[in-house]
């Protein structure tokens, strides 16, 4: 048996990615702000007189549309940072672990993690992976079919989980990690846009050449330690980010 093959006799693959149609999910920020663009088929031909053998389409979507990678460029802290089409292989494909703060969240929708609550994890499992992904399991996933729930805003704005500016700091400053991966719409909470710093999580992260991840699914199926993630983005030349397939390699009970 060659270790490849022993891998994959040993592992189970668990998809994180939100199927990608018009129904996905997006960011809606409020004017003067741009918004990105749904996920769109455009038919080309399907076995008729445009390709009478042939079915297909273009696609029309935003780079930050559905489960995706957000580049350290995307970010003005990180403008002279890596595009999406720069990420290390070795940040694509990278040691995953989760911080499961599911019950918190079912409390209070604009729960922030704090660097106390992974100090808590650290404690339980270890040192977060040098190189690697942490992942905030927040139980939004289970929103995502419904997209009033999933972007859960009143005349405030959005309420969705997110990182304190202390807690994202401290991630993107002091811990190992390479990427920060998310169920919600954006590594950033929904009220992130009243915090100070705003958008707190993608100004520290992309500030410190790191990657965000988000509209994860299935974070339920990962173990708190010992997975390997597989994150697939477009190599979009100049991109600030990509749709991605993401998937993670978990050993067999
Ligand atoms: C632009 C402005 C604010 C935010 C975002 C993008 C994202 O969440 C994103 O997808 O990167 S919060
Ligand atoms: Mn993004």
């Amino acid at each position: 048996m060659t270790v490849l093959s022993g891998l994959l006799a040993a592992v189970d693959v668990v998809d994180l990615t939100t199927p990608l149609q018009t129904s996905t999910p997006i960011l809606e920020l409020p004017p003067p702000f741009a918004n990105t663009h749904r996920f769109e088929l455009e038919e080309l031909s399907r076995y008729d007189e445009k390709g009478p053998a042939w079915y297909w389409n273009d696609i029309h979507t935003g780079e930050h549309t559905g489960t995706h990678l957000d580049a350290p460029v995307h970010w003005v802290t990180g403008r002279d940072g890596l595009d999406v089409s720069q990420a290390p292989l070795s940040t694509l494909v990278a040691p995953a672990v989760v911080i499961d703060m599911t019950a918190e969240v079912a409390k209070d929708a604009d729960f922030l993690l704090e660097h106390s609550h992974v100090r808590a994890w650290e404690e339980r499992h270890g040192a977060l992976p040098d190189g690697g992904w942490l992942l905030y399991r927040t139980g939004w996933a289970a929103r995502g079919d419904d997209a009033a729930a999933f972007a859960n805003a009143d005349e405030n704005g959005p309420h969705t989980p997110g990182v304190s500016p202390d807690c994202a700091r401290w991630l993107a400053e002091e811990s190992p990690i390479a990427g920060f991966g998310v169920e919600t719409v954006g590594t950033d909470a929904g009220a992130a846009h009243s915090f100070e710093p705003a958008f707190p999580c993608h100004s520290a992260l992309m500030g410190a050449n790191k990657w965000g991840l988000t509209s994860l699914r299935n974070l339920d199926r990962l173990p708190a330690t010992g997975a390997v993630l597989i994150v697939c983005p477009l190599p979009i030349v100049g991109g600030s980010g990509s749709p991605a397939r993401v998937l993670a390699l978990v050993e067999r009970a």
